[in-house]
């Protein structure tokens, strides 16, 4: 096949799956922001199945990238037609099928008001994002995701537009919440009536996301074309499983996408903080001292009978038991189908992809467990080795003795409070905007303490052995 693109579709030769619709007759209605990994292994996959039944018509995407580094995305998907490759890989083996839903790529930089454009354009119904759980912060720049979306919802509301749905796809508790506020907050003063017309007409779905997306590899793209014979600049691996669930509240119509498994119901929140609180926590805990012990991939951490162990109880005896039941879902089956998940030795999770960003990570997937604990006055203990195991990670010097680069927003202020505290979690635990009012806890405060000195007297896997006999 070679290089990819509309002309080179569909190889009998091969066992990849190529869109079987007529590409070129699809048209838009979708326009994403923060066209990743996670979005092109996901959304971007239900869209193409429901355009495969037949069903998804008016509901392409276009993507949209917003930050200077976006411009390697469009120089990888617009000479291919913006088709990419998807691999899903575990231990059966690879399945692979060429994804056709996002048919056009715009890069803001370069043109924010050709962005604005397709943003004002009737057709589109629906803005989803990822930007990541940091996007969420005030940010007032008219080039950041909400920036546009104020100016954009603005223009419509001029013309007589009727709106379109905004569609958080990060992992936040109550992401469409979250991304109303962060867009009235953008709007804030300088426009009331812009103000009362988004609260009054613009739809805000939560929903809940999942599907384990490895950063792709120089690795990964021979994979493809040594195994698929196809020629992908930035093809994606992830994992067979997949999960999405949507509070049904949308502006102006959206696809029929309980057709290809996508569940809809009038309340995410149970979902969403069984899956923040059960994997991404599950994953944070791994990864700062997964890192510690010398580990490069998850799979390689959960293979470790002691890490195995620690993440069972920390799931079972700590976090779990806070959690109000989920309905429809069998608790006990989820948590069995996390640690297979995690164990996938196939897809080469890194350990750095879950590190970085700790501090917009860290806050929303394990500490709400530690508060609720904290004042329901349940065992803490696991959970705040997890935490001890980010600060002493976020020292920036790995057991060895290595310096290396914290990837953080933050990165500067929390080595100092880390380094500054050392065995003392204080330094840290003031900063209460991340840790909240958790230093106010003596009991925590020591216990997070111990752990500590621990971790810095005898490493990441005899504290674990330690503290799990
Ligand atoms: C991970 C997530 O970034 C992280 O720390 O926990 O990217 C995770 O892989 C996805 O949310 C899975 O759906």
């Amino acid at each position: 096949m070679g290089k990819l693109n509309l002309n080179s579709l569909s190889d009998p030769s091969n066992s990849v799956v190529y869109p079987r619709y007529d590409r070129r007759a699809v048209t838009n209605g979708i326009v994403h922001i923060g066209v990743g990994g996670f979005h092109r292994a996901h959304e971007a996959v239900y869209i193409d199945d429901l355009l495969t039944l037949g069903r998804g018509d008016g509901w392409g995407i276009c993507g949209v990238g917003i930050r200077p580094s976006d411009a390697a995305m469009r120089e990888a998907l617009v000479p291919q037609d913006c088709l990419y490759t998807v691999v899903m890989r575990d231990a059966d083996g690879d399945k692979a099928r060429v994804v056709g839903s996002i048919t056009d790529y715009l890069f803001g930089p370069d043109n924010p008001e050709a962005v604005l454009e397709v943003l004002v354009a009737p057709e589109t119904r629906i803005v989803s994002l990822t930007i990541t759980e940091g996007g969420y912060g005030f940010d007032s720049s008219p080039q950041s995701a909400f920036g546009y979306l104020a100016e954009a919802l603005s223009r419509r509301r001029k013309r007589g537009f009727s709106p379109f749905t905004v569609l958080s796809c990060d992992n936040l508790q109550s992401n469409g919440d979250m991304a109303q506020a962060a867009l009235l907050a953008q709007v804030q003063g300088d426009d009331p009536d812009l103000k009362s017309w988004i609260k009054a007409n613009v739809a805000f779905p939560n929903c809940m996301v999942d599907r384990i997306t490895p950063q792709t590899t120089a690795a990964d793209r021979e994979m493809v074309s040594r195994e698929f014979g196809i020629e992908d600049a930035w093809p994606v691996v992830c994992e067979p499983f997949r999960q999405w669930i949507i509070e049904d509240k949308f502006s102006s119509g959206r696809p029929p996408l309980e057709m290809v498994g996508v569940q809809f119901t009038s309340d995410v929140h149970p979902y969403e903080l069984m899956k923040l609180r059960l994997l991404n926590a599950s994953h944070s805990a791994m990864g700062y001292l997964g890192f510690l012990a010398g580990f490069e991939y998850i799979h390689e951490v959960i293979a470790d009978p002691l890490f195995f162990e620690f993440i069972r109880r920390l799931i079972d005896e700590e976090i779990a038991p806070l959690l109000a039941p989920v309905p429809g879902i069998d608790l006990a089956e989820y948590k069995k189908t996390l640690l297979r998940r995690f164990a996938n030795p196939a897809i080469k999770d890194q350990v750095t992809r879950i590190c970085l960003d700790g501090s917009a990570k860290v806050p929303k997937f394990l500490l709400p467990s530690l508060h609720e604990a904290v004042s329901q006055g349940r065992p803490t203990r696991l959970l705040s080795l997890a935490v001890a195991g980010w600060m002493r990670y976020l020292t920036g010097v790995d057991e060895k003795g290595r310096e290396f680069s914290l990837n953080d927003p933050r990165a500067d202020m929390l080595r100092a409070s880390a380094r500054q505290g050392k065995t003392d979690p204080r330094p840290l635990l003031g900063q209460t905007d991340l840790f909240g009012d958790l230093g106010q806890s003596e009991a925590l405060v020591t216990q997070v303490g111990v752990f500590l000195a621990q971790l810095h007297a005898n490493g990441a896997v005899s504290t674990l052995a330690q503290t799990l006999a």
